[in-house]
């Protein structure tokens, strides 16, 4: 049971960003699927004047997590460059507050917390809940989702507005169960009440 949106509650996006949606660098499978069902969250928070906050990967031309640095993933979200900006097909308000992530070469970051000013920054505007979706459900969704849980906020997994990478097949399913076992709930679009 997830009970009624009030003021404490938050949007937060991960990682909604032209690499990781289809003709991306590091497109997630069927990613471009979640991209209407996040505007409707949208629609349902900002109706509400409820805050809402997208994380974006950030990083230098150098960072260490690309491949010719010795890291795991084609290059992808260089800072300022088309891969990077948010999709053109998600309804973002104004007022949306934007967290980067792994901005400097040496330091990976898939948690929306590491190394940035996001739990200052939801305390600060009274949030306790969290309702999260976005990309990917197996490495930014779900260390954000643990750090959120860490750090004391309530979250909402939105279980229709994430995709995974699954490197290995299960592993987005196996990083879903591991953030129930861990406290977030799952909710769909039909759980939220108007
Ligand atoms: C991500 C791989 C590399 C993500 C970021 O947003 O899930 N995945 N960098
Ligand atoms: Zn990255």
């Amino acid at each position: 049971m997830i009970s009624p949106l009030d003021q404490s509650d938050a949007l937060l996006l991960v990682d909604v960003q032209n690499d990781f949606l289809e003709g991306g660098s590091l497109a997630v499978p069927d990613a471009d699927a979640i991209l209407p069902v996040l505007n409707r969250y949208l629609a349902l928070f900002a109706d509400r004047s409820l805050q809402i906050v997208a994380s974006r990967d950030w990083h230098p031309a150098e960072h260490c997590s690309f491949v010719e640095n010795g890291g795991q993933w084609p290059p992808h979200c260089v800072a300022d460059t088309p891969g990077a900006a948010f999709s053109q097909s998600l309804i973002l308000p104004a007022s949306c507050y934007v967290v980067s992530k792994a901005t400097t070469a040496e330091h990976e970051a898939y948690s929306g917390f590491d190394g940035t000013e996001l739990t200052s920054y939801l305390q600060q505007h009274r949030v306790k809940r969290l309702f999260i979706g976005g990309l990917a459900t197996d490495y930014c969704v779900l260390q954000t989702v643990l750090d959120a849980l860490k750090n004391g906020f309530a979250v909402v997994l939105l279980v229709d507005a994430i995709r995974a990478v699954d490197v290995q097949s299960g592993d987005g399913a196996r990083a879903i169960a591991k953030m129930i076992e861990n406290g977030a709930q799952t909710a769909k679009l039909t759980d939220i009440k108007p």
